[in-house]
């Protein structure tokens, strides 16, 4: 049976995820309007992680006999100024995340929830690892400025093979 305290911050953090598929499938459409079909496609997929990532917890609190809460949908920004601006939005988020999984953590110590912690280490992975991606899409930004966009674009495009399904 699932201790209160730690079902509810996963509740919110089933929320959290799925505002970030919803922000990161909002940045997705607003790039491939732009032309931006490489840096699409990765958010399009990233979208579809941070959907798996919800449904991973929902899972998980229902297994353990609490009650997924399923959310509303949050309206996410509509327009964003350009890819610098968008990917430093990425990372500001992905941060924000880190620091909500490291609190559920923190919850589980507090609780002796040996089982959740142990469990939780899955997302603490996955956000060093998404983390350290978006970084890296930031780098290549400021090598390539404003002047090769159309390259970094066919590049981001080749980036998802490389990765972690999420699931
Ligand atoms: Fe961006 O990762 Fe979910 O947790």
């Amino acid at each position: 049976m699932l201790n209160n305290k730690v079902e509810a911050i996963l509740n919110v953090q089933v929320q959290k995820e799925d505002y970030s598929s919803q922000l990161y499938l909002a940045m997705a459409s607003w790039a491939e309007n732009q032309g931006f079909s490489g840096v699409a496609e990765w958010l399009y997929a990233q979208a579809e992680e941070e959907r798996m990532h919800m449904l991973k917890i929902v899972r998980y609190i229902n297994e353990r006999d609490g009650n997924a809460e399923i959310p509303g949908l949050e309206q996410p920004p509509k327009e964003f100024e350009n890819l610098p601006s968008l990917f430093d939005a990425v990372l500001k988020h992905e941060r924000y995340i880190s620091g909500s999984i490291n609190e559920i953590v923190a919850v589980c110590m507090d609780e002796k929830d040996y089982t959740t912690h142990n469990w939780i280490q899955w997302f603490v992975q996955e956000q060093i690892e998404e983390e350290a991606s978006v970084k890296d899409i930031i780098d290549k930004l400021r090598l390539v400025g404003d002047k090769n966009l159309y390259m970094f674009d066919r590049d981001i495009l080749g980036m998802r093979g490389n990765e972690s399904s999420g699931a």
